[in-house]
C-alpha cells in the first residue's frame, strides 16, 4: 500500500504544533511529512497478509482464523496457550489482574508506561532490576537490556510477594536494546530458586533475537526463529502488542504455559476484550496477525528492518549526534540532555526537543523522558528518569533509505541551531498516562 505524505511550510507547522500544545500526540496526522512518532501499528501489510484479510471468518465464537492465530503463536513462540486481545495493553491487563494482589512487587527491566500502569492499578509496586548500563545513554553494553540478577535476588528476598518477573526484551524505554539469552537463562535460574514465573513482553522479542543471533558467541549460525523459540522456552507466558513485530495495525495475545491461569484469563477476557476466540479483533485481524507472526521471523525480513534503523543511527553517531548506543531495534533515540545541557529537566528538554524537530521539518517523533515517566503514585513527585530521550521510530516495511537521510539532516539542523530554546511548561495533565494527551506552552525567558 503506499499512501502520499505532503510537505508544509515551517509556517504551517508552527501553527499546528501550537494547536497541538507541543505534543506530537496531538498533532494530525495530515500536518507530518515523515512519521516516527511510533512503531505501533503503522508498519505495512503484505500482500499474503492482505489477501488472508479477505478470508475472515466472521463468526462470533470458533472463528478459523483464531485457531491459525493459535497455532502460529504455538509454533514460533511455543506457548500452549493463546488468549486474544485488541492490543497488547488488553493482555496486560488481563495478566496483571489474574495474577497480581494488592501490596505485591513486580521485579521488571525497566518500566513501560502501559505495562506498569496495569502492575500499579491492580495494587502492585513496580521495581526496576535492569543493569546500570541501561541507564547510561553513552554504555556501549551489547546487552544493555539484561537483567542485574543481583538486584533481582534483593527484591526475590526481601518483597512480601512477587507474582511474577516482567522481561521486556527488547527494552523499549532504554532504547531498543536486548537481553542476552545467557541472562534469560540465569534469569530463569534464579527466579526457579525462589518459585516466581517469568512473563516476557514479547513485543519485539524477535528484534531481541536478531541481535542474540549477531552479537552472542554460539548463535551466529542459529535461524531468528529458532532463537526466539529458544528464549521463549525460558518464560512461563507472554503479552504481545501485535502492532509491532508480528506486523499489523490492530491486535494483540496473552499466552500461557499454566492450564488453570489461562482458564481465568479465558475468562476475565470475555469481560474486557471480548470472546476468548476474538479477544477484540475481526476474524480477518487474527488471519493477518497469523501470517505477520511467520513474515516477522523470517531471517530476511528482520535483518533489513534492523539494518534499517542501524543505517539512520549509524548516519547521526557519523555526525557527533548524542544519540543512545549501541542503536536500538525499532528506534534511534536522541539524547536531548546533551542537545540542551543548560535546560532543566523540568523544562521537558525531550518535549522540547521532539517540538523543534517538528518546527523544523515535519519529522514527528516522540518523548522518553520525564514526561512519559509521570508520577510516584504515593508522594505524587515528578519521577526523573536518567535517560531524557526523543524517539525516532521505524514503522516497518514504509519508509526508504532516502526518508532516513532527510530525518538525519533535519536532527543535524536542530542540533546545530544556536538559537537553543528554553523549554516548555506543562498547562495540562492528564491522570493517567499523561504523555499521550499533556499540553505545554514554551517558556519565552
Ligand atoms: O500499544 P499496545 O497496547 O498494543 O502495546 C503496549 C506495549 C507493551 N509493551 C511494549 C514494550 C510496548 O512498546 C507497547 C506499546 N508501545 C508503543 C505504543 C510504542 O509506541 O512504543
Amino acid at each position: 500500500m503506499v499512501e502520499p505524505i505532503r510537505m508544509t511550510t515551517r509556517e504551517h507547522r508552527a501553527a499546528a504544533l501550537a494547536e497541538a500544545g507541543y505534543n506530537t500526540f496531538l498533532l494530525k496526522s495530515e500536518d507530518v511529512y515523515i512519521d516516527l512518532l511510533t512503531d505501533s501499528g503503522t508498519s505495512a501489510m503484505s500482500d499474503w497478509q492482505w489477501a488472508g484479510m479477505m478470508l475472515g471468518d466472521e463468526a462470533y465464537a470458533g472463528s478459523r482464523n483464531f485457531y491459525n492465530l493459535e497455532e502460529a503463536v504455538r509454533q514460533y513462540y511455543g506457548y500452549s496457550h493463546v488468549i486474544p486481545t485488541h492490543q497488547g495493553r488488553g493482555a496486560e491487563h488481563i495478566l496483571s489482574q489474574i495474577c497480581i494482589q494488592p501490596g505485591d512487587t513486580v521485579p521488571g527491566n525497566m518500566y513501560f508506561t502501559t505495562t506498569r500502569y496495569h502492575q500499579e492499578h491492580a495494587g502492585g509496586e513496580f521495581v526496576d532490576v535492569i543493569i546500570d548500563e541501561a541507564h547510561d545513554p553513552t554504555s556501549l553494553h551489547p546487552f544493555k537490556g539484561n537483567v542485574d540478577l543481583d538486584k533481582l535476588e534483593h527484591v526475590l528476598k526481601t518483597a512480601r510477594r512477587v507474582p511474577y518477573l516482567s522481561l521486556a526484551a527488547t527494552v523499549n524505554m532504554a532504547g531498543g536494546q536486548p537481553v542476552s539469552m545467557e541472562n534469560v537463562r540465569a534469569t530463569r535460574a534464579l527466579c526457579d530458586r525462589y518459585g516466581v514465573p517469568i512473563m516476557l513482553d514479547g513485543t519485539r522479542a524477535v528484534e531481541n533475537a536478531y541481535f542474540i543471533q549477531q552479537r552472542e558467541p554460539g548463535y551466529q549460525d542459529k535461524k531468528v526463529a529458532d532463537i526466539l523459540r529458544e528464549m521463549c522456552s525460558y518464560t512461563d507466558g507472554c503479552t504481545m502488542s501485535g502492532k509491532k513485530d508480528p506486523l499489523v495495525n490492530i491486535g494483540g495475545w496473552l499466552a500461557l504455559n499454566d492450564a488453570a491461569l489461562a482458564d481465568k484469563a479465558r475468562n476475565l477476557v470475555v469481560v474486557y476484550e471480548g470472546l476468548h476466540t476474538y479477544g477484540g479483533m475481526a476474524g480477518r485481524d487474527m488471519e493477518a496477525m497469523a501470517r505477520g507472526i511467520v513474515e516477522s521471523v523470517q531471517d530476511d525480513h528482520i535483518r533489513a528492518r534492523v539494518g534499517q534503523v542501524q543505517y539512520l543511527g549509524e548516519l547521526l553517531i557519523d555526525w557527533a549526534i548524542p544519540v543512545v548506543q549501541p542503536i536500538g531495534g525499532h528506534a534511534v533515540y536522541l539524547d536531548a540532555r546533551r542537545f540542551y545541557p543548560d535546560m532543566p529537566q523540568i523544562n521537558f528538554p525531550a518535549q522540547t526537543l521532539a517540538a523543534e524537530l517538528y518546527l523544523d521539518s515535519g519529522v514527528r517523533a516522540m518523548e522518553r523522558g520525564i514526561v512519559s515517566a509521570g508520577r510516584n503514585k504515593h508522594t505524587g513527585d515528578h519521577y526523573y528518569p536518567k535517560l531524557e530521550l526523543v524517539r525516532l521510530t521505524i514503522p516497518r516495511r514504509v519508509y526508504t533509505q532516502a526518508h532516513m537521510d532527510v530525518v538525519a539532516e533535519s536532527v543535524d539542523a536542530v542540533y546545530r541551531n544556536p538559537d537553543k530554546p528554553k523549554g516548555l511548561k506543562m498547562v495540562y495533565e492528564p491522570e493517567y498516562l499523561r504523555f499521550f494527551q499533556a499540553r505545554f506552552e514554551p517558556i519565552r525567558e
